[in-house]
């Protein structure tokens, strides 16, 4: 991993009092986001947003306190990037779960400071040999993310190749809840969906989603905003979504968490996934020359 100049980083990009990079866990590059609505803070490998949480509320963004930070690792919460493909590589296993995105570096584009008092931030992906050895197309990704009262990402992939691109991608958000028995997730009533948990047998949401045991689901055709209502933090988040027809909901209850051994003790109690996606039967074809964008608004409201 090539060192990174962090006072050239802040004098072309840094905004004082509001945005600054550093040197964070793992030896990762960081920028820290603070403004009058709001803190953030995204780790540059992989474009990997791990903090957002508006003023006077706690974290929205759930970060594990035993995430491992390190050259290619992923980092376990906040929103990783999964791109080019969801989940397993359909033809070789050998290549990374959820693309290859989210564990390779980023670069800043650019920084700004909105009127209304939100910061702008602009990453894109840096290919190489090896991303080029995984994904043959000429292809450029960014992320633009918006920090303010609400959290806006949108994610952009241009095909600059001469031919049709297959796309999956997901920004797998990890919320912060109370109580994860507690919660129920509006919005999904009446979608189809794949469920990981029992032989991807294929079912349909009946009312909201409430969680008592491990889930992984993927719904398909789904594009309402979904809600997440959080009783014990006395809140409810809001997911508006534009540019993506999948919505993966995941949480993996206590075996599955001891397994993966970085949710940190009882780590799963206070996270779900509520991915916006194209993946399975939703994933999206790219003309040469054209651009896809996925996009997503998270606000906070009463509950
Ligand atoms: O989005 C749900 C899921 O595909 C689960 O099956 C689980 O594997 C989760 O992603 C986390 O994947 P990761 O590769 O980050 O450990």
């Amino acid at each position: 991993m090539s060192k990174i100049d962090y006072s050239l980083l802040n004098e072309r990009f840094g905004l004082r009092g509001e945005v600054a990079f550093k040197e964070g866990a793992g030896g990762l590059g960081v920028v820290e986001v603070s403004n009058s609505h709001a803190t953030a803070a995204l780790v540059l490998q992989g474009g990997h947003l791990i903090h957002w949480a508006p003023r006077s509320q706690p974290p929205v963004i759930w970060l594990s306190r035993a995430a491992k930070f390190g050259p290619g690792k992923s980092i376990r919460g906040g929103v990783p990037v999964c791109w080019p493909w969801f989940g397993p590589h359909s033809g070789d296993a050998s290549l990374p779960a959820h693309g290859f995105a989210r564990t390779i570096p980023w670069e800043v584009t650019a920084t700004q400071t909105l009127p209304n008092g939100a910061t702008r931030l602009s990453v894109h992906l840096v290919s190489s040999d090896a991303t080029r050895a995984a994904w043959p197309y000429s292809t450029e990704l960014m992320l633009h993310i918006t920090v303010g009262t609400t959290l806006e990402m949108d994610l952009v992939t241009r095909n600059a190749s001469n031919e049709m691109v297959a796309l999956g991608q997901a920004l797998h958000t990890y919320f912060e809840v109370g109580d994860v028995r507690r919660i129920k997730i509006h919005g999904l009533g009446g979608c189809e969906y794949i469920d990981k948990v029992d032989g991807c047998a294929r079912k349909v949401q009946s009312g909201p989603v409430t969680i008592a045991a491990e889930i992984d689901r993927i719904y398909l055709g789904s594009t309402a905003d979904c809600l997440i209502d959080d009783p014990q933090l006395r809140r409810r988040i809001r997911i508006a979504k534009g540019g993506s027809r999948s919505t993966v909901v995941w949480n993996p209850w206590i075996e599955k968490a001891a397994r993966m051994g970085d949710l940190g003790e009882n780590g799963y109690l206070n996270m779900v996934c509520v991915e916006s996606a194209n993946a399975a039967d939703d994933v999206v074809t790219l003309a040469p020359g054209t651009e896809h964008r996925l996009w997503v608004r998270y606000a906070v409201e009463g509950l």
